[in-house]
This record gives structure tokens, sequence and C-alpha cells, in this order.
């Protein structure tokens, strides 16, 4: 019997460590998310070949992204865990995509115009189509929300746009989805660059999911506040973009308010307030890290969650393909 629950779909790419931005802004609250929703959670491998990646290194990360999404509590027995690249019908949905994807609106995405700014000598069609893939990820499964971080607004949204155009011609092919981005946590930025976001492929001012715990507190207690002389931990993301950031990621960590947390540091200033971040997230991770390291001995598990992902997964993305194929007038085969 087909489920009655509304679809959910995320995805990340397994283009460099997992850090506290993915975690805190989509990651964490996805296990919260599967039991009310049919949800499926996918690695994004293809999209990390626009920037080059070193094969064995891409080997490795996808094993350690798919531990660290069961550790973080994506259970393979509750929601759809696969590998992008095991179901092909992703690749085949995104040609057709493509052909109803203007290069005008391509050319005004963001993470665009900043990768190709980045990758000068790489700047290649892949990086250009790329949105075209992820709304060919999103749609292929008909999903009413795609939890993201703020970076990833510009592209669910071009992707209603491209699912929109489409149905305009053929009729209601496509579920149009929502994106759902969290008030806290939808954007951490980098610790040594606090006007850039946390960012894998940027590692300074990154803390990565399953660093140390003497460098977490290390790269915290570095963490650069502002320039000011105020030494106050008050929230004004304007004037003070630093603290604010420490801040938004301790409150992500405890569950306390803004308010709470001025309170709470009171007369102590920055020097209390940093490493009392630093041990915040020491321990939200601990757990974490604990049980990525047990699943990463055991590949024969980790293999038979990503199988049986891609078999769930491509069942229900063939009947969408099957039934684009068919609207645009290509012969059932
Ligand atoms: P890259 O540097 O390769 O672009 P990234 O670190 O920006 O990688 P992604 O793989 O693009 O991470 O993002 C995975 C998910 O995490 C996306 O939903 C994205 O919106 C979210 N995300 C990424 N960085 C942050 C951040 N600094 N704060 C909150 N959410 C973030
Ligand atoms: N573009 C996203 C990863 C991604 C994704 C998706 C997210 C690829 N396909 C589909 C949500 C839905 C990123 O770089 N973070």
């Amino acid at each position: 019997m087909e489920s009655t629950k509304k679809v959910m779909l995320s995805g990340i790419q397994p283009s460099g460590e997992l850090h506290v931005g993915n975690y805190l802004g989509p990651l964490r609250h996805w296990p919260t998310m599967i039991e009310e929703y049919d949800c499926y959670f996918f690695l994004a491998d293809l999209h990390t070949i626009t920037v080059r990646q070193e094969p064995a290194e891409l080997r490795q990360r996808v094993y350690k992204l798919l531990a660290n999404y069961i550790a973080c509590g994506l259970d393979p027995e509750k929601c759809t865990l696969f590998i992008q690249s095991h179901v092909p019908a992703h690749s085949q949905l995104a040609w057709v995509l493509d052909c109803y994807t203007m290069f005008g609106e391509l050319s005004r995405m963001t993470q665009f115009k900043d990768k190709s700014a980045r990758n000068a000598d790489n700047i290649n069609a892949g990086l250009f189509t790329y949105p075209v893939l992820m709304a060919a990820d999103i749609l292929i499964y008909q999903p009413d929300f795609v939890p993201v971080g703020e970076d990833q607004r510009q592209h669910v949204e071009i992707c209603r746009d491209i699912a929109n155009r489409f149905n305009g011609v053929y009729g209601e092919v496509f579920k149009v989805p929502e994106p759902v981005i969290q008030k806290v946590g939808a954007r951490i930025m980098s610790l040594s660059t606090p006007d850039k976001k946390m960012s894998k492929s940027q590692p300074e001012g990154c803390v990565f999911l399953m660093d140390k715990p003497e460098d977490i507190m290390r790269k915290f207690k570095r963490a650069i506040t502002d320039s000011d002389t105020e030494n106050c931990v008050r929230y004004a993301p304007e004037e003070k973009p630093g603290v604010a950031n420490l801040m938004q990621i301790y409150a992500s960590a405890t569950g306390k308010s803004y308010g709470e947390i001025e309170k709470e540091f009171a007369g102590k200033g920055y020097g209390a307030f940093k490493p009392a971040v630093g041990e915040a997230v020491v321990e939200m991770l601990r757990p974490i890290q604990a049980e990525t390291e047990r699943l990463l001995k055991d590949k024969a598990y980790l293999e038979s969650v990503y199988r049986a992902g891609a078999e769930k997964a491509s069942y229900v993305a063939n009947k969408t393909l099957r039934k684009v194929y068919k609207k645009v007038g290509f012969i059932q085969p």
C-alpha cells in the first residue's frame, strides 16, 4: 500500500568532512522528521565531481558520510538512505530537465558564480548545470518538503521554477516542493572570517564533526570575536557578527535563547564565553563521533544499508522517470 505520509528529501555532498554548519543547519533536524514523514536522504556523490576529486578519497568520504548520517540519528530502518550514483534515474531525469531550464537562469545562480571564481581553471559544464541535477534529485521523489541550509534556497527555488514550467506544458507531472530552512543554525559562519559561511571547501575557520575535543576547544578559543572594546556577550549580528555567530552555535547546541545566553554571560566577557561554546560543541558531538567510529569498522553493514536504500529509492524514481518519458513522447521500451 502507498504511504499517505508527506514526503521529505535532502542530500549532502561527500565533498569533504561534515562540519558544524552542516550539522546545525539541516542535518540535526532530519532525525526528528523521520517519524512524521516518508524521508529520503542521500549522498550527493554525482555533484562532487563538478570540482576535481581524488577517487580513493571520495570513496572513503562516502563511507564516512553514510556513517555520520546514521550516527546523527538517521535510522536506515525508518528512512531511505542511499547514494545518488546508485540511482541512475537522477541523471536520466536531469537530461530531460536540462531541456526545460534556461541558460539565463543558471547564469544567475550565486553558487555557480562563487565556485567558478574559486575554480577559475575548471569552470566545467557540470558546475553550470548542477542546479538541474539537483532539481532532478528532488522532483524524482515528488517530495512535499526539502530541508536545507540558507545557501541552498536559490537552488530549491529554481527547482520549483523548472517543475512549474514542465507542469505548464504537460500537466501536473511534478509536485512543487517547499524548502524548509531552520531559523537558528541556517547559516553558521566561519570562526575565522565571520562574514563568510562555514564551508567544507574552506577548512579555515571550520569545525568538523570528527575533530578531536582539544582541536574543537582550540578553534573556539581562537574564534574571531569583534574588534569592539565592549567585551560583552550581546546579540547584535550587524555590529558584532563574530559574537552573534558564536551565540547562534551555542543556542543551537544547548537549546538556550539569545536572552538566556546574554544573562548567563553578563559581566563575564568573551574569555568565559568562547570556551563555553567549545565545551557545548564537544559534548554535542561526543556521541556522534563514537558511533561514527563504530560504524566505520562495520563496512558490511554500511554496504547493506546503501544497497537496500538504492533499491527502495530506484523503485520510486523509476516510476517518475517513466511518467516523464511518456509525457515528452518517448516510446516505452
Ligand atoms: P561546499 O563547501 O563543498 O559547498 P558546504 O560546506 O557548503 O560544502 P554542502 O554540502 O553544500 O556544504 O551543504 C550540505 C547542507 O548543509 C546544505 O543543506 C547546506 O545548505 C547546509 N550548510 C552548508 N553550510 C552551512 C552553514 N555554514 N550553515 C548552515 N547550513 C549549512
Ligand atoms: N546542493 C546541495 C546538495 C544536494 C541537495 C540535493 C540538497 C544535491 N541534491 C537535493 C537537497 C536536495 C549542497 O550542495 N548542499
